[in-house]
């Protein structure tokens, strides 16, 4: 969501990383609200969406969410 000072904290993360990722405003599609709450777990944002090797894995917390990505950007370095 836009306004949702978590996100803006993951969104400024991903560009600080240089991490181009669709982003969607789950408050603007309700597709997408209904996928979120019954794949991943509970509506709450942020959330990122993580798919390897065939499995899907969706990542809650804004502070978790950094970590990962964090890691995954030192890991491919
Ligand atoms: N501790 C969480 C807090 C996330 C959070 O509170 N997100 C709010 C939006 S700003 C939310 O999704 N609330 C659920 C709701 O509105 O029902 C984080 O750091 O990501």
């Amino acid at each position: 969501m836009l306004a949702c000072p978590f996100c803006v904290k993951v969104r400024r993360e991903l560009k600080q990383l240089g991490i181009n990722i669709p982003k969607i405003d789950v408050k603007k599609h309700a597709e997408d609200m209904t996928t979120l709450v019954n794949e991943g777990g509970k509506f709450q944002v942020p959330c990122l969406r993580i798919e390897y090797k065939q499995q899907v894995a969706w990542l809650y917390e804004s502070d978790e969410i950094i970590k990962y990505l964090r890691e995954l950007c030192s890991n491919s370095k």
